[in-house]
């Protein structure tokens, strides 16, 4: 028969074990952008100074392109159950409209083939203002110009999905999800679906991410034909979009996440996914209710 200690120890490994698969998967999104670690101000031909924006293929650009990191976090709202956190000195970036650009990075080494998830968090203070990410398919070094091609943006409160499969100019009305100076989480299942054929989109605001994604309810954008990307068989060259269409500065951008992993809605929400969860909480039962028996 089992002692109790032994079964205790049982439970534990399990645990540990259940913990370390959650473990593993949380954190290893193929893009993780916090912003946290950039020197703070303009970043505009800031290459080779601070963080995270230089002349370095996994980095941004650092073009001429105004993006000024801000001292502040943006973080999720509660009820949407999204459980990433960042850590160091809190900051931000923000996009000037002047000339309306971007700032892009290349994803040549992330290998983002298949199905991505991405998700990553906005806030607009005026309904002119424009926050969000876009994929360009084409050169790097033409990559600085907003060509909206492949955005995926908050417009206002307006969900914006660039393509002629997309949202069309007015966007989708999510007013009722978000508001002005709030902060939004976007989320998003992109699908390529190979070379030969046309790639397909969903992308929610502020959905409940708690019971993993087949909870996640109707998307507030969704494209399951052809989204008008082209084919594609992977993203690549991610932008970031952040501009005011009077012309100061755009609205905010935070927390990027992409992964095509198989943990890749873990990846981008920071969910444990359910299996692991119900592991755990069986072997939690079952120790209580063996304690009890023994009580
Ligand atoms: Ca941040
Ligand atoms: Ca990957």
């Amino acid at each position: 028969m089992m002692t109790k200690k032994l079964f205790k120890n049982c439970f534990l490994i399990v645990s540990f074990i259940s913990l370390s698969i959650c473990g593993r998967a949380y954190g290893l999104a193929d893009v993780i952008e916090t912003f946290n670690d950039y020197q703070t101000g303009d970043l505009r031909d800031t290459s080779g100074k601070g963080t995270g924006f230089s002349s370095e293929a996994d980095t941004w650009e650092a073009n001429t392109s105004h993006y000024k990191a801000r001292e502040d976090d943006l973080s999720a709202p509660a009820e949407t159950g999204y459980a990433l956190e960042q850590s160091g000195t809190a900051q931000s970036v923000q996009g000037q409209s002047t000339n309306q650009r971007r700032q892009s990075r290349r994803l040549d080494h992330e290998e983002l083939v298949g199905t991505s998830w991405f998700s990553f968090l906005v806030k607009n203070t005026k309904s002119t203002q424009i926050a969000g990410i876009d994929f360009y398919d084409g050169s790097y070094y033409d990559s600085y110009h907003v060509d909206k091609a492949r955005e995926i943006s908050l417009r206002g409160t307006s969900l914006y999905v660039e393509g002629s499969g997309g949202t069309g100019e007015s966007g989708i009305d999510v007013s009722s999800k978000t508001s002005l100076n709030e902060n939004a989480l976007i989320l998003g299942k992109f699908m390529p679906n190979g070379l030969s054929e046309s790639a397909n989109l969903q992308v929610w605001v502020n959905p409940d991410v708690s019971n993993d994604a087949a909870g996640l309810g109707t998307p507030d954008f969704e494209q399951l034909s052809d989204l008008g990307w082209g084919n594609m068989d992977r993203l690549k060259n991610l932008g970031l979009l952040a501009y005011d269409t009077e012309g100061s500065w755009g609205g905010q951008i935070d927390s990027l996440y992409i992964s095509n992993e198989t943990s890749a809605f873990q990846d981008v929400t920071g969910v444990p996914e359910p299996a692991a969860l119900t592991l755990l909480a069986l072997g939690g039962l079952a120790l209580r209710r063996r304690q009890k028996l023994r009580s």
